[in-house]
């Protein structure tokens, strides 16, 4: 691929850049100061092809994707940009000839976490994924002040910092006034009757504020295409008129004020867990309100005006319910903006709104108060009232006398907005994110809609982008294999399977294992530098980096680590191969007990790799801080995946698919889009284990299980347990685990006891572990193993994932785009 980077022009705009923003020459300049540098020249290059996009999107009136979604997990720009561009080499020789090291400049960027975990970093994979194949779309989000917190483990607590990325400036936004506008809250409705008799709609003694958006690019790879990421800061909209005496004036003045403060201010660090908080309505409603105006105005103003059939050019995903508000929201415009009749209105609303669902986690749903909603948003409420009259009335059709359905079904019911309900009956599709996850909505968690309106429903199996996951994280990996079988998989990650001629070969296998050995000293020297604690990069590295949250089990995993320490401790001469057990993950700041594991993980860190008796046996890591960034670096460097989470409860995954594409083997449960690694790379090259979701499910339906049976027939589970109330790992407070002790065995800490299965497939695990202990000493199989896991990748793809989108659901138009 060509590059339209000349390297001369960039080396000019660099030093120039150095001297304009910071009044220096180029061997004065600071690391930071020269990322900045760097990044405006390349945003020189970008802007280029991003308003020779736009031309081509308005010249061809292509349909158009709006992605909304509460959270975008970019990662760094600098050194993705510079890839989908194909100017790596350029930029690097440049950078050298200037005196600097690419990657030293490239970690000067902060990382831009406007996410929590799966659901943000799926919304940036398909924005890559978007641009790459040349569709037009638009991210639409929120640009926080203060994304994901940072991570500070202190005594082996986690301590939330404030993430300050903007502190800086920010080179890659563009900040767009032209296209600013107004939300408005709270106040009250009013109801007008035109000569014909007909009620029109609007709002009165309400607040507001103004919405400016940050336009990004999304670079596409080597294809001149940029889309956008919009994001949106909030702005007092009236100039505070200190000279006002008018009392009411001034006091309203000051609540506007401190509403645009507020909204934008913080993402909320909850992953998978809705708390009901005001706030968050007002961030949501604000991102959603910005969003579909500008979207219905950019409409209007390529069709004269006429809002009729905007559902042949524009498409709104709503990435979970968080934006659901957007069917309420077009139902506004479109009647009280644009005077539609409902009938009409709701046409339009429902051929372009589609929802895509992420969790069954009960405790994930969205509930809204009545109270709150009305109060904040008077005239959407009455619209989504409107919405569930109509609705209950279909139900009562379809099923007369059923009032049971209606109670199941409604949007409004038992004091509550119920917003997964709106965005179901608001959309013309509703998707899952893995296969098993899509089945058991339909089965379970959906049917009643489903039965309704099983047209509605569809699978679209997540993806990750190769670009970022492998080009860029793995860039040993990615020249073996470009070497190998051409630069293909790059845009077209099926061909890596090409790759299968290899996994035999003595050599290959050699080259594989060498990469993977050097990706895990990388690994280690950042361990090193950040935990300073030294972990052999020959030892097996076991790795479970995600959010932290008890459905995903991170406590079976250090449990069961707890419990081979123990073995080890008894029988010093076991068969044991060294292992480097590492953890990564952040805890939403209100949960306890996600904490107490991180702590918990942290004892146990400290107890073994300070035990010189086991001869460094087992290392155990918490890597601070995970993020996209160090991420890219921890997957490279992984022998084994672990995606153990209680089967049913992972809707998809997506760490899973980016471990696979860097070679490690999976040991997992039958669960989300493990089902399907488990299909495509065969049962000889993962290591599967525990319950499956109908066996979970099951055992829900029935009030649990028992887990005291296990721990009084297990001596080496009782063991175990008993470390975390005896002081064996906290040793001056041997209360400070009991929580977790009860979590696992007593009833009386919640409604069941183990409701995670933990003790139920401990030993499950603990033999697929054992098993994973044998095939890496048989080197040969095991780089059978993994290169096959490489090999096997191709559909985990978001560009696969987006194709999927495109033709089963969002019908864009591609556009090419010559410079
Ligand atoms: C809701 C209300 C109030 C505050 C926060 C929230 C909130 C925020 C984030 C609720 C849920 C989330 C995030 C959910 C999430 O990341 N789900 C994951 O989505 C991935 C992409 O589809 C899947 O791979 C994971 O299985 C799923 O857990």
């Amino acid at each position: 691929m060509k590059t339209t980077i000349d390297k001369a022009e960039l080396k000019k705009q660099i030093i120039y850049n150095v001297k304009t923003l910071y009044r220096k020459t180029i061997d004065e300049a600071t690391p930071q100061q020269v990322f900045q540098a760097v990044s405006y020249a390349l945003k020189d290059d970008i802007i280029d092809q991003w308003i020779a996009t736009h031309k081509e999107i308005e010249r061809t009136d292509a349909k158009t994707l709006y992605y909304l979604s509460m959270e975008f997990l970019m990662g760094r720009a600098l050194g993705n940009n510079i890839l989908n561009l194909c100017a790596q080499d350029e930029v690097k020789e440049v950078l050298e000839e200037l005196g600097f090291d690419l990657n030293t400049i490239e970690d000067q960027e902060p990382d831009p976490a406007l996410g929590n975990g799966g659901l943000g970093r799926l919304a940036a994979c398909f924005l890559d994924s978007l641009a790459t194949l040349g569709y037009p779309a638009y991210g639409c989000g929120i640009r926080y002040k203060y994304g994901m917190f940072a991570q500070k483990i202190e005594d082996g607590y986690q301590r939330e910092v404030p993430d300050d990325w903007l502190r800086d400036g920010y080179p890659f936004e563009i900040r767009r006034a032209e296209y600013a506008c107004e939300v408005k809250f709270g106040g009250y409705v009013t109801v007008t009757k035109d000569e014909t008799g007909r009620e029109h709609f609007g709002q009165a003694g309400y607040q507001s504020v103004r919405a400016v958006p940050y336009d990004l690019p999304i670079v596409g790879y080597g294809n001149n295409v940029v889309n956008t990421l919009r994001i949106w800061d909030a702005e007092p909209i009236n100039t505070f008129n200190l000279d006002s005496f008018d009392k009411g004036d001034y006091q309203k003045a000051v609540e506007q004020e401190n509403l645009a403060k507020n909204i934008v201010e913080v993402l909320y660090p909850n992953d998978n867990h809705y708390a009901g908080k005001e706030l968050r309505l007002k961030q949501q409603y604000f991102f959603i309100s910005a969003s579909l105006q500008t979207a219905v105005n950019k409409y209007k103003k390529a069709h004269n005006g006429d809002v009729t059939k905007m559902y042949e050019k524009v498409a709104f995903q709503m990435n979970d319910t968080h934006p659901s508000m957007a069917v309420a929201e077009l139902m506004r415009i479109l009647m009280d903006e644009e005077n539609l009749t409902w009938e009409a209105a709701w046409e339009i609303t429902t051929k372009c709104c589609a929802y895509t669902n992420h969790t069954i986690m009960a405790e994930a749903l969205e509930k809204w108060p009545i109270e709150l909603f009305s109060r904040l948003l008077p005239r959407i409420y009455g619209i989504v009232e409107e919405i569930n009259r109509r609705f209950v009335e279909e139900i009562e059709a379809t099923y007369p006398g059923n009032h049971e359905k209606i109670a199941k079904m409604a949007i409004i019911y038992d004091g509550q907005v119920r917003m997964a309900h709106l965005a179901i009956v608001g959309s013309y599709s509703v998707n899952g994110v893995a296969k098993l996850h899509t089945e058991i909505l339909e089965k379970q968690e959906l049917k009643d809609f489903y039965q309704m309106m099983p047209e509605k429903f569809n699978n679209k199996t997540n993806g990750i982008t190769q670009r970022r996951f492998l080009l860029h994280a793995n860039p040993l990996l990615a020249n073996w294999v470009t070497d190998k079988i051409s630069d293909a998989w790059i845009t077209n990650l099926p061909e890596i399977s090409k790759l299968k001629l290899f996994v035999d070969d003595p050599k290959s296998q050699q080259e594989f294992m060498n990469i993977k050995y050097q990706n895990k000293v990388r690994l280690a020297k950042y361990i090193k530098e950040h935990n300073g604690i030294d972990v052999d990069p020959r030892s097996i590295f076991d790795v479970q980096v995600k959010r932290l949250h008890e459905y995903k089990r991170q406590l079976l995993n250090i449990l069961h680590v707890m419990y081979i320490y123990n073995e080890l401790k008894s029988h010093p001469d076991m068969e044991y191969y060294p292992h480097t057990f590492i953890f990564g993950a952040k805890a939403a700041a209100g949960y306890r007990r996600a904490k107490l594991t991180i702590k918990l993980i942290n004892s146990v860190a400290d107890v073994i790799n300070n035990d010189k008796s086991i001869n460094g046996k087992i290392k155990v890591v918490f890597i601070e801080n995970y993020r996209v960034s160090n991420a890219e670096i921890i997957f490279a460097a992984a022998d084994v995946s672990e995606q153990i989470s209680t089967a049913s409860k992972e809707a998809s995954g997506t760490g899973n698919m980016k471990f696979m594409l860097n070679g490690a083997i999976t040991c997992g449960t039958l669960d989300g889009a493990n089902v399907e690694i488990l299909e495509e790379v065969g049962k000889d090259n993962a290591v599967i284990f525990g319950m499956t979701a109908d066996e979970v499910i099951n055992y829900e339906k029935n009030g649990g299980y028992d887990p005291m049976q296990i721990f009084n027939e297990n001596q080496e589970i009782r063991q175990v347990l008993m470390q975390l109330i005896n002081g064996f790992y906290s040793p001056q407070d041997p209360e400070l685990f009991r929580d977790i002790y009860n979590s696992l065995l007593n009833t009386y800490s919640s409604d069941r006891a183990d409701t995670y299965f933990i003790l139920k497939d401990f030993m499950s695990y603990h033999e697929a572990h054992m098993k994973i202990n044998e095939l890496y000493q048989d080197q040969t199989r095991w780089a059978h193993i993994v290169m096959m896991n490489t090999a096997c990748s191709g559909k985990f793809t978001s560009d696969r994932t987006i194709q999927q989108y495109v033709d089963e659901i969002w019908e864009l138009d591609k556009v090419t785009v010559e410079l």
